[in-house]
């Protein structure tokens, strides 16, 4: 264990990439700003389907309006680079359900399903290699508001959602884990996210299908008892460290995990290096998120703040 945690033990800083067909509509539904309707997910853009009600089959029209031709993975590597990230985190499906990459388990996948034609996940994980930037993958495991059967962590609001979770589980979640794990080369870190519904008996696929990637890191979201490599605080600083337990602090760099237009509440760059070094001095990594606009483009306040944590950590850091 030792062995396979030290590259990420050393990592102290990475990059995760919110970026999915959210970004087409960028927060706004029907001409409206769409907030969050529960405590916990604060208006964030990659929640609007959720949030704003949407029907399985309209979200599903934003598929052929995804066309994101200023997509750059060597431009997102490099802006991690120049930040002094370790590692790149990047969404391969979050709870909408569509798929960033060429699944061939399912046609929601902005290969097939877009005029783009295009796999971001082999885009990146070259791209990564190439920079030598360990590459991650976020799979949203149990939620999937688009596949029938999948779960919403406070019920479905479309017929079109409901349906047997076992089966979707069986037929859509294990097997694109899987996928995953087998197409793109080295996978670093596995991160899974939210547990609705999980048991110990439909997580064991899950923590068999990781064995496909020896060295793969995984975090403590896939539930059903499974505790994962690695603690996951999301939003904030804890207080101390944890004891006996890797960690790393997921936070956002304005408001919103996955891009929405009007959200331009960035934190500073004194606020964002002084949170990795009060996460790096309890002996956490940091997990800074970037949210891609629908063209593929990581916006300018954003690649601005990590240039200059990067100078930073130039001057000041360990390397
Ligand atoms: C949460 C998710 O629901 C958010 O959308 C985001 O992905 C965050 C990192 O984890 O649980």
């Amino acid at each position: 264990r030792d062995a396979r945690m030290k590259w990420w033990r050393e990592a102290r800083f990475g990059m995760f990439v919110h970026w999915g067909l959210y970004a087409v509509p960028g927060g706004f539904w029907n001409g409206k700003p769409v907030g969050g309707r529960a405590v916990n997910t604060q208006g964030y853009g990659e929640w609007i389907m959720h949030n704003a009600e949407i029907p399985v089959a309209d979200y599903a029209k934003l598929a052929p309006q995804f066309n994101p031709t200023q997509f750059d993975a060597d431009a997102w590597a490099q802006a991690a680079k120049d930040a002094g990230m370790k590692y790149l985190v990047f969404t391969a499906k979050h709870h909408d359900g569509f798929a960033m990459f060429h699944s061939k388990v399912d046609e929601f996948n902005i290969f097939d399903g877009t005029p783009f034609h295009r796999d971001p996940v082999a885009e990146l994980a070259a791209a990564c290699r190439k920079k030598g930037i360990k590459f991650g993958l976020y799979y949203s495991q149990s939620q999937d508001w688009s596949h029938p059967g999948g779960a919403a962590w406070d019920g479905h609001w479309d017929k079109a959602q409901d349906g047997d979770y076992d089966a979707y589980l069986r037929n859509v979640a294990v097997p694109q884990v899987k996928e995953l794990l087998t197409k793109y080369g080295p996978i670093s870190v596995f991160w899974f996210d939210t547990d609705t519904d999980m048991t110990p008996e439909r997580a064991a696929p899950f923590v068999e299908s990781l064995k496909l990637q020896p060295n793969i890191i995984y975090n403590n979201r896939l539930g059903g008892g499974f505790s994962g490599d690695t603690e996951t605080p999301e939003q904030h600083v804890p207080a101390t460290g944890f004891k006996d337990r890797d960690w790393e602090s997921c936070m956002t760099i304005n408001t919103t995990w996955g891009y929405r237009s009007d959200d331009f509440n960035f934190k500073s760059t004194e606020e964002l290096t002084h949170n990795l070094i009060d996460i790096a001095s309890k002996g956490g990594n940091y997990l800074l998120n970037v949210g891609p606009d629908a063209q593929g483009v990581i916006p300018a306040p954003e690649v601005e703040r990590l240039k200059q944590m990067g100078a930073w950590l130039k001057t000041n850091g360990e390397s």
